[in-house]
C-alpha cells in the first residue's frame, strides 16, 4: 500500500519549523490548514455534542468505526484490554467500565489508522522536503511499517534490516570514547516491562543517561515530595478524592488534558464539597462540564458544574498564594486553636515553628504583589480550608514548570500539614501526572540520579555493575549533543525535537550528533532533525498484539495514584515488520553487549520473565505476576500515606522558601505556553481550541484587555512576540495574533511546541532543571513585517 503521494501536503503555504532567529514564522498554523481564524474567548462551549462531533471526526479519520467502537468497551476494562495511552488519571475502580473521554478516544484512534508510511512514500520525498512538512501533515501519513536508515547520498530513508540497524546501534555504542556519550531518552509511555530492560541497558552499558519527559513535566513534584516527605509521588487514591472535603485544583486544564478528572469533581460537587481552581486562566473545568462517561447528559447537554471558587493568580503567583492561605490559617488559629491540628504537627513534622514565623513574618502586601490576588482572596481561600475536615492539594503543569516549582509543591505540603492532611482519609497531595506511563517510568528506574540502594540491588540481582555517577536529564543533554560531549540520542518514543525548548538550539544539538536513533509509531519532526547516521525503528502500539515466542504477551503501567495494572492490546498490528519496544530494546541491547550475561532473549520470548526480575530489583513489586493479574491490579505501597515519612528527620518537613518575585518588568510579560483542546503534546488534532473559544488559530497569545489597549491592539491583530532570556539574549517569532482574554495584566499565553522556540536553553529553574516552559519573559509588539 502506498501513501497518497499526490496529496502533496509540503505545497501548502506554510512553515512548521519557525526559524527563531530570522524571525521567520508565519501565521499560518501548524495543525490542518483550512478557513479564517476566529475567536470568542470568554466562551466555554460545554462539552456536549461538540465532543461527540470531535470523536465522531477522529474516529471517521482513522476509518476504523469498527475498531473503534470495540475499543471504546476494551479501553481501561478490568481485566481485558489495554490501558488509554492517553493520560495517567487513574480508572474507575466501581466497575464503571465506560469511564473514557473525548480525548483518549481520539489518542487511541490516532494509533490505528489504516494509512501507512511505507518504503514508496519515502522514496518518493527526500528528508529535505519532508522538513517543510507541517506537523500535521508529517504524522497524517499514516503508521510507519518498517525499520529505515538515512541515506546522505539521496537524502532519503531507506529500508533496513532490523539485523543490520541494531548492528550499526552496536557497533556506534561500541565505538565511543566512553558510555557517557550517548543519551537514552525516554517518553513516558514507555510500559514498565520495556523501561526496566532499557536503563538495564544503559546501565549495563555504562551510563546513567537517561533523559525522560518527566524532566520537563513533573521532576519539580517529584523533588519537593522526596524533600518534604520522603517519597517522589502523591499520596492519595480515588477512594480519597471521593471523600475529602475540600479539593484545591491548581495549574491545570482538566476538561482538556485530565478529561476523566472531570468525572471526579463532578461527584465532588454532588455531595457538596468545595472545589477551588487556582488558575490565571478560568478554564472549561472551573464552570460546568459534562461528566466523561454520561452519555445521556451529553445527549441533553446537561452539564454539571464542577468548581465553587475561581482564583486567578499571576503567572508564578502560586507559591505567594499558598503562602498567603497559610498566613491567614495561621492567624485564624491564634483565636481557634483547632484551625491547625497541633498533635499532628507535634508527633510528624519538623520545622513548624520556623515556618509560623516565615508566615507571619510576611507582609500581606508582598504577597498580594507576588500573587496577584488580594489577601481578601487568600482569606477567602483560608476559610475553604479550615472547614474542611479533609483537603486534597492537585496540581499539574502551571505550578511546576516555573524557576520556584519545587519550592511551590513543598509550599503545598506546608500549608497540607497545617493541619494535617497527609495520611488520612480524603486527604493529601495529588500531583496530577501527564504520560500514561510517566510514573511506572521513575518507579521502574528512569532516573538520571539514581539511588546507591537502587543500584546496589540492581547490581547485585542482574548482575553488572551500574555506573554511580550521576548522569544527563533533558536540558543538560541538548547541551552536552551541542557541546559535542554527547554524539548518540536514542529515543524511546516522544518527539524531542518539537517537545524540548529552545528549538534552534535543540535542532543544531540533534544535527551535530553521530548517530540518533528514533523508536516511534508514526513520523514526526525529531526522523528529520537527525545526526550523522540516522535511523527509524518502528514499534508495536499499546492498542496492539504482542505475539512473542511464549504467546500474546501484556504488560503493565502504574497510573498517577500508584495502581500498577496489565494492558494488552488487541488490534492486529499495523505492520508485520513491527516489533514490539522489549524486542527492539533486547536487539540494540545484544549487539551492543554480545557477552552480556542478561538473558535478552529469554525476557522477550516471555515478559512474566521480566516481571520475575523486576519484583526481585524493585520495590513493591512482591509476587509482581500474580498480583498484576488482578482485576485493578495492585497499589504500590506509599510510606507517607501511613505516615511514615524517609526524610532526613523521619518527619515531614516543612520548607522555608524566601518569597520570588514574579513580576515580568517594566513593559515585559510572563508568557506561559499551553495545550489547546485538540493535541496530545507535539501531535496536533487540529487548530481549534473549543473550550476557550478559539478556532482555526494555534499562532495566537492570549492577553489581558489593559495589556492589549497598553499595546494599541485589537482582537486578531498580528504581533510579534520576543522573549528575553537570563542571558540576554532575544528569540522572536512573527504574526502571531492577540487576542483578548480574561487574563491576569502582565500575564500571557500561547500554545506549546510552537512557542518552544522562544524558551531559552539556559532558562531552566535551577531547583529542578526544568526549563520555564511556563515563565517566559517576553515583550509583545505589534507586528512589523
Ligand atoms: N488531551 C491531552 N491530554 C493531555 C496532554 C495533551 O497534550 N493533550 N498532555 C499530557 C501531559 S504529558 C501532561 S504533563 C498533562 C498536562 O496537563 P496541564 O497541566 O493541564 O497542561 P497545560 O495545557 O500545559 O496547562 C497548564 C495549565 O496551567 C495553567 N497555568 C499556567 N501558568 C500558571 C501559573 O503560574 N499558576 C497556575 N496556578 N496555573 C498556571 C494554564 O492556564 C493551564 O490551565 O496533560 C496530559 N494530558
Ligand atoms: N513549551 C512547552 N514544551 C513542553 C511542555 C509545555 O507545557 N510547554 N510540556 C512538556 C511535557 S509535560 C512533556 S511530557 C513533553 C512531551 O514530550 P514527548 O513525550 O517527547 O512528546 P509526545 O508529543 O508525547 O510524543 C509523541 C510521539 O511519540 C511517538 N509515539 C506514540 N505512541 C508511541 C508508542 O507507543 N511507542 C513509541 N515508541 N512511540 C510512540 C509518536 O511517534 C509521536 O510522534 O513535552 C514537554 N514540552
Ligand atoms: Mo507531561
Amino acid at each position: 500500500m502506498s501513501a497518497p503521494t499526490d496529496k502533496r501536503p509540503g505545497d501548502r503555504a506554510r512553515d512548521p519549523a519557525p526559524d527563531a532567529a530570522s524571525g521567520a514564522t508565519p501565521a499560518t498554523g501548524f495543525g490542518p490548514a483550512g478557513g479564517e481564524p476566529a475567536a470568542r474567548p470568554y466562551h466555554h462551549p460545554t462539552a456536549g455534542w461538540g465532543a461527540a462531533r470531535s470523536v465522531a471526526k477522529v474516529v471517521a479519520r482513522a476509518k476504523e468505526p469498527v475498531d473503534a467502537t470495540r475499543l471504546m468497551v476494551t479501553m481501561n476494562h478490568p481485566d481485558r484490554g489495554f490501558d488509554c495511552p492517553g493520560c495517567a488519571w487513574p480508572d474507575d475502580q466501581h466497575g464503571l467500565h465506560l469511564d473514557l473521554c473525548e480525548n483518549g478516544i481520539k489518542h487511541s484512534t490516532w494509533e490505528m489508522t489504516p494509512k501507512r508510511v511505507d518504503r514508496d512514500f519515502f522514496a518518493a520525498h527526500t528528508v529535505t522536503e519532508l522538513s517543510s512538512w507541517a506537523d500535521f501533515d508529517l504524522e497524517d501519513q499514516g503508521r510507519l511499517v518498517g525499520p529505515l536508515s538515512y541515506d546522505p547520498d539521496t537524502d532519503r530513508y531507506l529500508p533496513i534490516s532490523w539485523a543490520d540497524a541494531f548492528a550499526l546501534i552496536g557497533e556506534v555504542l561500541r565505538g565511543l570514547g566512553s558510555p557517557d556519550e550517548a543519551l537514552f531518552y525516554t517518553s513516558g509511555r514507555l510500559s514498565n516491562e520495556a523501561t526496566f530492560l532499557y536503563q538495564l541497558f544503559a546501565r549495563e552499558y555504562g551510563t546513567n543517561n537517561l533523559p525522560d519527559c518527566s524532566n520537563m513535566c513533573h521532576e519539580a513534584s517529584g523533588r519537593a515530595l522526596t524533600a518534604s516527605l520522603g517519597t517522589g509521588k502523591g499520596t492519595v487514591d480515588l477512594n480519597d478524592l471521593d471523600t475529602a472535603d475540600a479539593l484545591f485544583v491548581m495549574g491545570v486544564n482538566a476538561a482538556s488534558n485530565v478529561p476523566r478528572m472531570i468525572t471526579t469533581l463532578a461527584h465532588a460537587y454532588r455531595r457538596g464539597a468545595q472545589i477551588v481552581h487556582v488558575n490565571p486562566l478560568v478554564e472549561a473545568a472551573a464552570g460546568r462540564t459534562i461528566v466523561p462517561h454520561e452519555f445521556a447528559a451529553m445527549a441533553t447537554f446537561r452539564s454539571t458544574p464542577t468548581g465553587t471558587m475561581n482564583l486567578q493568580p499571576r503567572i508564578g503567583g502560586d507559591l505567594a498564594f499558598l503562602r498567603g492561605v497559610a498566613k491567614a490559617v495561621l492567624e485564624s488559629a491564634e483565636h481557634e486553636p483547632e484551625a491547625v491540628d497541633r498533635e499532628f504537627l507535634e508527633r510528624f513534622t519538623e520545622g513548624f515553628d520556623a515556618y509560623r514565623d516565615l508566615c507571619a513574618a510576611t507582609p500581606w502586601e508582598d504577597l498580594e504583589q507576588a500573587s496577584g490576588l488580594t489577601r481578601r482572596d487568600m482569606r477567602r481561600a483560608a476559610r475553604v480550608y479550615t472547614e474542611a475536615s479533609s483537603t486534597i492539594v492537585a496540581w499539574c503543569l502551571g505550578i511546576t514548570q516555573q524557576e520556584h516549582g519545587v519550592d511551590t509543591v513543598r509550599e503545598i505540603v506546608n500549608l497540607l500539614l497545617l493541619r494535617g492532611n497527609v495520611g488520612r482519609e480524603g486527604a493529601g497531595p495529588c500531583p496530577i501526572r501527564g504520560h500514561s506511563n510517566v510514573q511506572g517510568n521513575r518507579t521502574c528506574g528512569i532516573d538520571h540520579r539514581p539511588k546507591d540502594a537502587f543500584l546496589d540491588r540492581l547490581d547485585e540481582v542482574c548482575g553488572i555493575t551500574a555506573p554511580r555517577a550521576p548522569g544527563l536529564d533533558t536540558v543538560h543533554g541538548i547541551q552536552a549533543m551541542h557541546e559535542g560531549r554527547a554524539t548518540v540520542f536514542v529515543g524511546m518514543g516522544g518527539n524531542f525535537v518539537r517537545a524540548a525548548p529552545d528549538h534552534e538550539y535543540t535542532e543544531a544539538a540533534l544535527r551535530n550528533c553521530e548517530l540518533t536513533v528514533q523508536v516511534s509509531t508514526k513520523l514526526n519532526r525529531s526522523h528529520l532533525v537527525h545526526g550523522r547516521r540516522a535511523l527509524i525503528l518502528p514499534c508495536l502500539g499499546r492498542t496492539e498484539k504482542d505475539v512473542q515466542a511464549g504467546g500474546a504477551q501484556s504488560v503493565s503501567v502504574e497510573d498517577s495514584m500508584s495502581m500498577v495494572h496489565l494492558s494488552r492490546g488487541m488490534k492486529r498490528p499495523a505492520s508485520p515488520h513491527l516489533r514490539s519496544e522489549p524486542a527492539i530494546i533486547a536487539g540494540i541491547a545484544r549487539a551492543t553487549l554480545p557477552d552480556s550475561a542478561t538473558p535478552w532473549e529469554g525476557y522477550v520470548e516471555d515478559y512474566d520473565r521480566i516481571r520475575d526480575t523486576m519484583q526481585r530489583a524493585l520495590d513493591g513489586f512482591e509476587d509482581f505476576n500474580r498480583r498484576v493479574r488482578g482485576p485493578h491490579g495492585f497499589r504500590l505501597r506509599q510510606p507517607a500515606r501511613e505516615r511514615v515519612f524517609r526524610t532526613a528527620s523521619g518527619r515531614a518537613e516543612f520548607s522555608l522558601a524566601p518569597l520570588p518575585d514574579p513580576s515580568p518588568g517594566e513593559g515585559l510579560l510572563t508568557l506561559a505556553t499551553v495545550r489547546s483542546h485538540d493535541q496530545w503534546n507535539t501531535t496536533i488534532y487540529s487548530s481549534d481550541d473549543r473550550y476557550r473559544g478559539l478556532h482555526n488559530l494555534r499562532t495566537v497569545v492570549l492577553l489581558n484587555a489593559t495589556d492589549m489597549r497598553d499595546r494599541g491592539l485589537a482582537d486578531l491583530d498580528p504581533v510579534d512576540i520576543t522573549s528575553i532570556a537570563r542571558d540576554g539574549t532575544r528569540r522572536t517569532v512573527r504574526g502571531y495574533r492577540a487576542v483578548t482574554y480574561d487574563v491576569p495584566r502582565g500575564s500571557a499565553v500561547g500554545y506549546m511546541p510552537e512557542l518552544n522556540s522562544l524558551c531559552a536553553i539556559g532558562d531552566f529553574s535551577p531547583q529542578s532543571d526544568q526549563p520555564l516552559m511556563k515563565h517566559l519573559t517576553v515583550e509583545v509588539v505589534a507586528h512589523t513585517p
